[in-house]
């Protein structure tokens, strides 16, 4: 059964496309679209086409899925040329998410009407492509080469008003109605005719392409696929349209079989893995989530409730003294107000937000909770108490959270009587910022419980990743070795800036140290000036806790720009001279094996206890909550870029370095003696 069925509504032939969840273009659809315009191209009696799609959008894209697979003809872009050669005007109808080849789709109809409700984008950029069905060469034609060049190389989608103002689309018709509205449309554009974007002259000012280019330049840093299409529409201001269009395949193909494009294709369905749980009993109904209980309004605090706030749920948040909690629903309200000063929220939804919101000093006031998490101080007895305390004031079947980073999640559960309602939400901080949600499964959480949060984390737009218990849950536990590594390196002769920058230059947003200024030196120290064990309490003792002290391993000015310290360099020299290590030139290579492979090595340790379901997770937890550079594709799949047999030598090569503690894992060694990937 094709998933493109054709009906005649008088004079107009609607061509329609039925291809759940999306209606992606794979081949079963590009066969019926481009039956669809044979028969209007060869019937005298249909004077005009609509294409338009049920379900939820319109065609949302190529499909990735066929993507690596032998191609299967009709291609797209011979199905949006016949579309366009078509001898009566088609129009494309729109709503939902037009997107990528669905947008190509659009452009090869002669015109396109939306619901205000649509959007319309090409966000090939993020797969690592660019728009290869024609995108690059009809869009600066037909909304302008400034809208053309941002769509293209950011892979932003726009608005339907916004399209209509940019010529985009020719009408914005009613939602629900617009199966009637793209048919009269049509009927109108009889007389008219088809009106080919490839005929039409190219809109705007060619400068705004390297102004464009020039104002994006770090954020594209490592990228291959932004220049790329940047290239393409610039091609499109120069050359004829079919050159354009030789020029965009060209680009293309380099693009579908770099690597970059494979990890950001592997991120892109990795991160929709991660939501669903391995072995589910089928029919495990989700607890409503209704009302949220918060305690501790410190950052974690309102940063947690703020999620929950912007997605429309109530919070009650708790906090122990009037003047904390005067505090940390100011941060809130200060937060929603910036992001409102920048145009990200307006006035009403800050006021509707805050409004949702109850402090409180009273525990008793979360009895109609939900869900409660728990955002205290990191320690054991502190978590204990106060799970004890909820276990007799919250509603049976309330969902207990804690937002712990790294304690057992199966000891807290043990201080309740009620062990399957408790587990942990891991947020990164800013817990309002970072999409990254480790959701900590115990040994006694109950499936409901799991799949209730896990459901509810897509509400309140956390890319959320089911951890085991274990020190560290996922991230952190990798970050781990990665850090002792760094910091034995700079006993054996590297420096703080020389790490960073091997960091910054693989694509991560910073290296170790400048990681450690960041978050805080003095994270876990002992607090004692007076017992210097390693350089870390040398920086601690002398006030070196990082930017919020401006100075930590490098100094700050004002702006928080670092500069390399000879008070450190000559602290870790001291203690390079006393552990008695010779110091060398380390090279960069030795840098990236020292302290990336260890963390495969871990990952695949996680792996091997089931502390994570699947290699792809991990590579989610370290895109969303450590920015590890997405063309990379997270540490597993990047690993098997460069092979599990190079990680594996790596590993052996310094494992003596590494000391008596590593432990290579045998998932990893067996791996890579056969051959495979994780990933
Ligand atoms: N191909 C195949 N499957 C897709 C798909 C696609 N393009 N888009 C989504 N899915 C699946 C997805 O895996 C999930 O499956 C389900 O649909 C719901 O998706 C030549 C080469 C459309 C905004 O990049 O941005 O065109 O997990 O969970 O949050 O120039 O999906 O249910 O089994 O994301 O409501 C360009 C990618 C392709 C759009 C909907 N198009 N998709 O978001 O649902 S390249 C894209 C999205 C291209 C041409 C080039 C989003 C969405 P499952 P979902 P959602």
């Amino acid at each position: 059964m094709s998933p493109i069925t054709t009906e005649r509504q008088g004079d107009v032939l609607v061509i329609v496309s039925n291809n759940p969840p999306v209606n992606a273009l794979g081949a079963a659809v590009r066969q019926g679209l481009a039956a669809g315009i044979e028969e209007a191209a060869g019937d005298d009696s249909i004077k005009a086409v609509v294409i338009r799609c049920e379900g939820r959008t319109f065609f949302a894209g190529a499909d990735i899925t066929e993507f690596g697979k032998p191609p299967v003809e009709p291609m797209l872009p011979a199905v949006v040329d016949m579309i366009e050669a078509c001898p009566k005007p088609v129009v494309a109808a729109i709503h939902g998410t037009a997107l990528g080849g669905g947008l190509e789709v659009a452009l090869g109809c002669h015109y396109r009407v939306a619901v205000p409700s649509a959007q319309l984008g090409v966000p090939e950029v993020k797969l690592g492509l660019l728009p290869g069905a024609g995108g690059t060469q009809r869009l600066p034609r037909v909304a302008g080469i400034e809208a053309a060049v941002e769509m293209c190389a950011t892979g932003n989608p726009i608005k339907a008003a916004r399209a209509h103002e940019l010529g985009l689309v020719d009408a914005i018709v009613d939602e629900g109605n617009l199966a009637e509205a793209a048919i009269a449309f049509a009927r109108d554009a009889i007389s008219k005719g088809p009106r080919k974007a490839r005929d039409l002259p190219i809109k705007g000012d060619p400068a705004a392409i390297e102004a464009f280019a020039q104002a994006n330049a770090r954020k594209f840093r490592g990228f291959d696929a932004p220049a790329a299409n940047i290239a393409c529409v610039e091609a499109a201001t120069r050359l004829p349209f079919d050159e354009g269009i030789a020029f965009e395949r060209e680009q293309f193909m380099k693009l579908i079989f770099g690597v970059q494009s494979a990890a950001q294709r592997h991120i892109f369905f990795a991160e929709r893995k991660a939501s669903k749980i391995d072995g589910l009993p089928e029919g495990t109904a989700l607890r409503p989530i209704d009302k949220v209980g918060v305690i501790g309004a410190g950052t974690m605090g309102g940063g947690i409730s703020m999620n929950f706030l912007s997605a429309g749920i109530p919070v009650t948040i708790v906090e122990m003294a009037q003047d904390a909690l005067d505090r940390g629903t100011g941060v809130m309200r200060r937060n929603y107000e910036s992001s409102a000063a920048k145009g990200r929220m307006t006035a009403e939804q800050v006021e509707a937000a805050m409004g949702a919101l109850t402090p409180t000093l009273s525990l008793e006031d979360l009895a109609d909770c939900d869900l409660i998490i728990e955002a205290v101080y990191e320690s054991m007895d502190v978590k204990k108490e106060v799970f004890g305390k909820l276990d007799r004031i919250a509603k049976p079947g309330a969902i207990l959270a804690s937002n712990t980073s790294y304690l057992n999640v199966d000891e807290i559960a043990a201080s309740t009587s009620r062990p399957g309602d408790v587990l942990g939400m891991h947020f990164f901080s800013p817990a309002n910022v970072m999409k990254l949600l480790e959701v900590v499964r115990g040994a006694k959480t109950a499936p409901d419980t799991l799949a209730t949060v896990m459901d509810l984390a897509k509400k309140i737009r956390k890319v959320a990743v089911v951890a085991g218990v274990c020190d560290g849950f996922i991230g952190n536990r990798m970050l781990k070795p990665r850090q002792i590594e760094a910091m034995k390196l700079l006993m054996e002769g590297a420096t703080p800036q020389q790490i960073d920058k091997v960091h910054v230059e693989f694509g991560m947003p910073m290296g170790p140290f400048q990681m450690s200024d960041l978050a805080g030196v003095d994270i876990g120290w002992h607090r004692d000036p007076n017992r210097i064990e390693n350089v870390r309490d040398a920086l601690c003792a002398v006030g070196r806790w990082g930017q919020k002290t401006g100075k930590g391993f490098y100094d700050y000015d004002e702006k928080r720009n670092p500069t390399p310290s000879p008070e450190v360099q000559g602290i870790i020299d001291d203690f390079s001279a006393k552990s008695g290590a010779t110091r060398r030139e380390i090279s960069n290579e030795e840098i990236v094996e020292r302290t990336l492979y260890p963390m495969v090595n871990e990952g695949a340790l996680i792996l091997e206890e089931g502390m994570a379901q699947r290699a792809s997770d991990i590579d989610v937890v370290w895109i969303y909550g450590y920015g590890w550079p997405v063309y990379r594709g997270g540490p597993m799949f990047w690993a098997d870029t460069i092979g599990l047999k190079t990680v594996v030598e790596g590993l052996e090569k310094h494992r003596d370095a590494f000391g008596r503690d590593f432990r290579m894992s045998s998932l990893l060694t067996d791996k890579a003696a056969k051959g495979e990937r994780f990933t």
